[in-house]
């Protein structure tokens, strides 16, 4: 068996590894490729893990284990019938049921969705929690839609999904574009189906077996993260710092929250439109309503606010953000794949950013996370940073099993102690493997050993 001696060794053996059918400008490929360059010392030093082992452990765990593909036709308030494409990767289920999000969005297709689904495996592993990975969604759009399209768009997509999905199966929860609303017409449609009140579905609203706390948990969860990732690294705190935070969804929304009960100075939100920048701090009940209640676009802050600065998204330069250009300490990525690019990075750079945090999955392009850790940027990656969604959905999980009802501080504390655990777990994997500091690393190889160590006790 050959024995893989540096970097360059990894790369040139796992461009011959056929690691997917994808092409390698696939986001799919992007995700498989940082990871099995992170995890290169395991395939130096094991005989268990490496590209031509006997168990194939790399080969199958890059291969989902069904990609689930299904019409969705709905009928719309003019009564014509609208047609959209459904999807669930279902991963792998090493570590426990398939676990991940359903994300509508126009720009799903299924390559997005298995990046995501190859990601949720690591994640959830990282977690400690009994979980496996999938994702699924739609390219239905539901911005601009009636509660009551929304509502038909949903019972449609359920009427095929729940062939697939049950509480020891596969769990799915939000992500972009599926909040509780579309979680509560998801749930009612699979009950009314199977006639069965199961955990089927997390992030379900609280009064009808939703965990409290799970719209706070991803943003909250990001920044408990980098709390302790700063602690142990630089030896510094939040307080009174600069942030800038991209997206102004669930997760930005709350990371904002959060940032601003530890004395933070958040500035920036971003969404589809353009940026904001408010310098003395961003008024979070305004953009509260504005984008979750009223569903509007970021531009309407300036009604409130006339004076702050406002960059529409088509006033920027290809490849490079208005955001990622505003000076700060700690920067927030949390809207979508691939925002962060190598312009982006050494803008965050040269203007004395010192940490990156991904709330968003994956959203540094490969060359922006070369440069910041080149660079010594404190980089906590997105499966390792965002994992308090799943986390507490983890919870949701076992508070519906258990017929029990968590109350806000029992799950916040829960939440905070996993979240300084991942941390922990994550520094002390990249220090035993010789990469101290990168989490980019210690995130990988914590989270691959797990899934495949159960892999290998489970046989083929
Ligand atoms: P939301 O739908 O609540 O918000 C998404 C935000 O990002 C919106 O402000 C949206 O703008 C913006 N956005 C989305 N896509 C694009 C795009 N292509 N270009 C520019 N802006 C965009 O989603 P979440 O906050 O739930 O998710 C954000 C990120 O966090 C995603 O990467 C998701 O996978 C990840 N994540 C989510 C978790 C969760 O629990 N929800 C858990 C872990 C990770 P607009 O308002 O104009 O639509
Ligand atoms: O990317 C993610 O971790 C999520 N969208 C949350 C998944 C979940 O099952 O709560």
């Amino acid at each position: 068996m050959r024995k893989i001696n540096s970097i360059e060794e990894a790369k040139e053996e796992i461009k011959k590894f056929k690691i997917s059918d994808c092409a390698e400008d696939d986001v799919f490929f992007q995700a498989l490729e940082e990871v099995l360059l992170s995890i290169y010392p395991l395939f130096k030093s094991g005989e268990l893990y490496t590209l031509s082992a006997k168990n194939a452990i790399v080969k199958r765990l890059v291969m989902p284990d069904r990609v689930i593909k299904f019409k969705v036709a709905w009928l719309d308030d003019d009564n014509i019938v609208q047609v959209n494409t459904g999807y669930r990767v279902q991963f792998n289920n090493a570590l426990g049921p398939y676990k991940g999000g359903l994300r509508f969005h126009p720009s799903v297709n299924e390559g997005i969705l298995k990046f995501l689904a190859f990601e949720q495996i690591l994640k959830n592993s990282l977690t400690g929690l009994p979980i496996g990975g999938a994702k699924g969604g739609s390219d239905f759009d539901p911005k601009g839609k009636s509660d009551f399209e929304v509502m038909k768009f949903c019972s449609a997509f359920m009427t095929e999904l729940h062939k697939y999905i049950g509480p020891r199966v596969d769990v799915p929860a939000g992500d972009i574009g599926v909040g509780a609303r579309e979680i509560g017409y998801l749930f009612g449609e699979y009950k009314k189906i199977t006639s069965s009140y199961d955990g089927v579905l997390t992030g379900k609203p609280f009064f009808f077996g939703g965990s409290l706390m799970r719209p706070e948990a991803t943003g909250y969860g990001v920044i408990y993260f980098t709390r302790k990732m700063l602690e142990l690294e630089a030896k510094e705190s939040l307080k009174g710092k600069i942030c800038t935070v991209s997206g102004a969804g669930n997760v930005a929304l709350h990371a904002i929250e959060k940032l601003l009960h530890l004395g933070a100075i958040p500035v920036s939100c971003t969404d589809s439109k353009g940026t904001l920048h408010d310098p003395r701090g961003l008024d979070l009940e305004l953009l509260k309503d504005l984008k979750l209640k009223q569903r509007q676009s970021l531009q309407e802050y300036l009604k409130t606010h006339p004076d702050t600065e406002y960059t529409p998204i088509s006033d920027y330069p290809k490849n490079a953000h208005a955001v990622w250009n505003i000076p700060c300490y700690a920067a927030f990525p949390c809207a979508t794949q691939n925002e962060l690019t190598a312009n982006d990075a050494n803008n965050l750079i040269k203007n004395g950013c010192i940490s990156v945090s991904e709330g968003a999955n994956m959203p540094s392009t490969k060359e922006a996370v070369s440069i910041m850790l080149n660079k010594g940027i404190l980089l906590a990656p997105a499966k390792a940073a965002n994992a308090g969604g799943v986390v507490v959905s983890g919870f949701e999980m076992s508070q519906n099993a258990a017929m029990q009802k968590w109350t806000f501080e029992e799950v916040d504390e829960k939440l905070k102690a996993t979240m300084e655990s991942i941390c922990e777990k994550v520094a002390a994997t990249a220090e035993e493997y010789h990469v101290k500091g990168n989490y980019v690393d210690g995130a990988n190889i914590a989270g691959f050993k797990r899934v495949a160590d159960a892999m290998i006790a489970e046989g083929i």
